[in-house]
């Protein structure tokens, strides 16, 4: 065939006035003269999808013509957020956007305010799946991303009285512009029904429904956008949309039924409720995508190769956590049943191609479905796990005669009784990760312990990584300027070369442009303080960070008891020398976690008390900003001084916001957790506020018990501190508001936040004089920034490349030539 080449390269801001003006008028069919922002926004998405098309498409053909191995990476989530900036970025033509735009007489930063955020995922492990899809783009790894195409997105969160309440995340209703549809790319998803064991031994599954995936497909680029991967997102649709028999009975509404149960599995992402189980619509979710995954991958292998047992050395899977875990079941279904391999060749290819990543130790959070519940869903897969739990069970009772036998079974059989997600995943993979050293060191301990002993070696650790395209580049342009222009931008595609910045931390000069880069974005962060929430704040303070998901483990509590502390003592001596302090908190409470929504009530609380006091003036102010999110976010990161990362030791199983906000210059305040360690390790101790308990420490405790009342009497401070919010000093208007909080502390302290409490207060007077030293806050703030290149979500994807997939990575020389 003769190639056609249209040529859409984009030379100047002629060009992309050219191609905008193009896409108003034939694709979003608007006369300029008439067009709103949602038209001119449209048409620019869509011009730039145009410049991705040529790289997307050589990037395919590359990956067929050379056989290159595939990575496919299954995620529940993808916490994208917006793709607008960070793709003209990486294409290299904001200067001639930003031109054309203007004399187009439309505002750029008002159209990329615009595109919605796209918000699939719930936090730090879906925002990893999106930082890692950008790293595979960045590196060339030919891949796909593989998920949901959820209609709601995370639920946004408002505060009305201070209570967070929930509104449903409609982000398709303005059309995606960045995905194509692909109506031709579409698969069967069987659902329930039984299996019937033939004459001759075969087990048949016949399912009581059948409904379809839809694939959608949305190119990433990464930095300079020579290679264009894929996430291909599922949406469900019914086999057929109406029931024309019950139509024609004149029973309209049943006619839709199936319908309509159809297209539910992709209407809406849970909110990481840890509590509920037993989920019937998750258990589907989790199965439909993953489903349909294998069955697109496997015809893509299928296509260009006839050997289906060579599939480990041309495909890799990556399961983001037990969300998509049923894909060691459905793989070997799919081998045996469609493709007539024994189950014994199958079990040895699935391990092989499959492997594992664990997001958390906390049991709670484990996955573990109802025989029940699973057995009606998924009949045959669950055969299929009790053979493979039958061979896991034999080589545990040939391996060692000291294990529990119960223990390490996938199918628990004691009085809990059910599929345990996480020992389906383990033992149908080649390698287990952690997220963290640490991490990956619990895991060996606790929860994987026995199967680590029988399958030693296949538990390793990839510490996380975030990019440094959105998360700094992007997000941070004044820091990003002086970057460059002192050290060259090789960092963009090569974090590591931002050491080279380290040595200017002596430089009083650059020390002063470092400063001058972090108030220009405090000052931006002021004004939306100001236009969001009405507080005025001064740029002046130290900004005091923590924005993360509520949960009791990552201790937002703590945070804001010593914000009560701070405000006594304040109040107490309002003519000493304090150090002003703006503390900023974000984070959504899942809509069922009451805990985690009272805390944010005493945040807003505590918050209403301290900024309307007039002795305290500009010394202390508290701000909860609603609806954090990805593009929130990249606005308050690089505004913060403080970082805070004061988890429980050994709960949080990493962190990429402490990454974040150490690259962009905040001094991190923190527990030896997760990824802090290593943080810690690599900026330097003195550089770094480090307190509390160690993991060790706290499993001690765990075993020995710990008395919080007897802490709780035996410091003054704390005891003020609980008294006042247990007796309703910041609710006066319902004193017993905050009653389960002091009880909770009082009598069971799970997450040590009393025992924390003392180190935390003395570390933060520490930091208090650390900042009053400007010279040399900014001379650790510098050495955090260079020093943390090492996190970058490139390090983490080649690690995976080489201990997990097997594929090849090009070294970061050439990444920048
Ligand atoms: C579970 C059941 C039903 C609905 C949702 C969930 C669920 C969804 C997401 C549970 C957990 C989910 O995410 C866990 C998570 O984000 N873990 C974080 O992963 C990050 C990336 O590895 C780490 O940095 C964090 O430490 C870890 O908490």
């Amino acid at each position: 065939a003769t190639a056609v080449t249209l040529s859409r390269r984009i030379e100047d801001a002629e060009d992309v006035k050219r191609l905008i003006i193009e896409k108003l008028k034939y694709a979003v069919g608007k006369d300029p003269e008439h067009s709103v922002r949602q038209d001119w926004s449209a048409a620019l998405i869509l011009a730039v999808r145009d410049q991705l098309v040529d790289h997307w498409m050589a990037s395919t053909r590359r990956a067929y013509e050379q056989d290159q191995k595939r990575v496919y990476y299954l995620s529940m989530e993808f916490l994208i957020g917006r793709l607008l900036k960070d793709t003209i970025i990486n294409l290299g033509l904001e200067a001639p956007v930003r031109e054309a735009l203007t004399e187009l007489g439309a505002d750029y930063d008002e159209i990329l305010r615009s595109e919605p955020d796209a918000a699939l995922g719930n936090g730090g492990l879906g925002r990893l799946a999106a930082c890692f899809l950008d790293s595979m783009s960045t590196l060339g790894i030919p891949a796909h991303g593989y998920g949901i195409r959820y209609e709601n997105g995370l639920f946004r969160q408002s505060i009305h009285d201070g209570w967070q309440a929930e509104e449903p995340e409609d982000w398709l209703v303005t059309g995606h512009n960045w995905e194509f549809e692909r109506p031709e790319v579409i698969y069967n998803i069987p659902f329930g029904g039984e299996v019937i064991t033939t004459p001759e031994g075969k087990a048949v599954w016949h399912p009581a429904e059948v409904m379809l995936a839809a694939a959608y497909d949305t190119p990433i680029a990464g930095w300079r956008g020579r290679h264009v991967n894929t996430l291909r997102l599922w949406a469900g649709k019914p086999a057929k949309r109406v029931d024309l028999d019950r139509f024609n009975r004149g029973e309209y509404l049943s006619a839709m039924e199936a319908a309509v149960r159809a297209e539910t599995v992709s209407r809406i992402l849970y909110p990481d409720d840890t509590t509920e189980e037993g989920k019937n619509l998750r258990l589907r979710q989790e199965f439909f995508f993953t489903s349909a995954s294998l069955q697109d991958l496997l015809r893509r292998y299928l296509s260009s190769h006839d050997d289906i047992s060579k599939l480990p050395e041309k495909v890799a899977i990556q399961l983001n956590d037990t969300h998509p875990a049923i894909a060691v079941a459905e793989l070997m279904r799919l081998l045996v049943d469609t493709h007539g391999l024994s189950m014994e060749v199958a079990f040895q290819l699935t391990r092989e191609t499959l492997s594992y990543t664990n997001h958390t130790l906390m049991p709670e959070a484990l996955e573990r479905w109802s025989l029940q519940l699973f057995g009606s869903v998924l009949p045959r897969h669950l055969d299929i796990i009790r053979w493979i739990d039958e061979q896991h069970l034999r080589t545990a009772a040939a391996a060692k005669r000291t294990l529990d036998l119960e223990r390490v079974r996938i199918v628990d059989h004691t009085n809990g009784q059910g599929v345990r997600m996480g020992h389906l995943a383990f033992v149908g993979s080649h390698r287990v990760n952690g997220v963290s050293a640490l991490h990956a060191d619990l895991m060996k301990q606790t929860v994987f312990q026995d199967l680590d002993s029988l399958y030693p070696s296949r538990i390793l650790g990839v510490t996380n990584g975030v990019t440094p395209r959105r998360w700094l580049h992007s997000c941070n342009k004044p820091l990003s300027d002086l970057l460059i222009e002192t050290i060259g931008e090789d960092w963009i595609g090569d974090l590591e070369a931002i050491e080279a910045v380290a040595p200017y931390a002596e430089d009083a000069a650059f020390r002063e442009r470092f400063r001058a880069a972090k108030h220009e974005n405090k000052c931006r962060l002021v004004a939306e303080i100001q236009s969001r929430v009405g507080i005025h704040v001064s740029p002046d303070a130290m900004f005091d960070v923590q924005i993360k998901r509520m949960h009791e483990y990552k201790r937002q509590l703590l945070n804001i008891m010593e914000a009560v502390a701070q405000y006594f003592a304040i109040r107490n001596d309002p003519a000493a020398d304090w150090t002003p302090r703006v503390k900023i908190f974000g984070g959504k409470a899942a809509p069922g976690y009451e805990m985690a929504k009272l805390i944010i009530k005493l945040i807003n609380d505590v918050a209403r008390a301290v900024n309307s006091d007039p002795v305290i003036g500009d010394r202390l102010k508290i701000v909860f900003l609603p609806n954090y999110n990805v593009s929130t976010a990249e606005r308050i990161i690089p505004a913060a001084d403080l970082s805070e990362q004061i988890s429980t030791a050994g709960m949080e199983a990493s962190g990429t916001g402490n990454m974040k906000l150490a690259l962009n210059g905040a001094l991190t305040i923190g527990t030896l957790d997760g990824a802090n360690v290593e943080i810690c390790d690599r900026v330097g101790r003195e550089n770094i506020h480090i307190f509390g308990l160690t993991a060790e420490d706290v499993a001690n405790y765990r075993i020995s018990g710990y008395d919080s009342r007897a802490v709780i009497d035996g410091n003054e401070t704390l005891k003020t501190v609980l008294d006042a919010i247990g007796s309703g000093v910041f609710s006066p208007e319902d004193p017993n508001r905050f009653r389960a909080i002091v009880d909770r502390l009082s009598y069971d302290d799970y997450f040590f936040v009393t025992a924390d409490f003392a180190a935390y207060l003395d570390e933060q007077r520490k930091v208090d004089r650390a900042f009053m030293d400007k010279e040399d806050w900014t001379r650790r703030t510098i050495l955090n920034t260079a020093r943390v290149g090492w996190f970058s979500a490139d390090r983490a994807i080649r690690d995976y490349a080489r201990e997990i997939w097997n594929v090849e990575t090009p070294s970061a020389k050439e990444i920048n030539q």
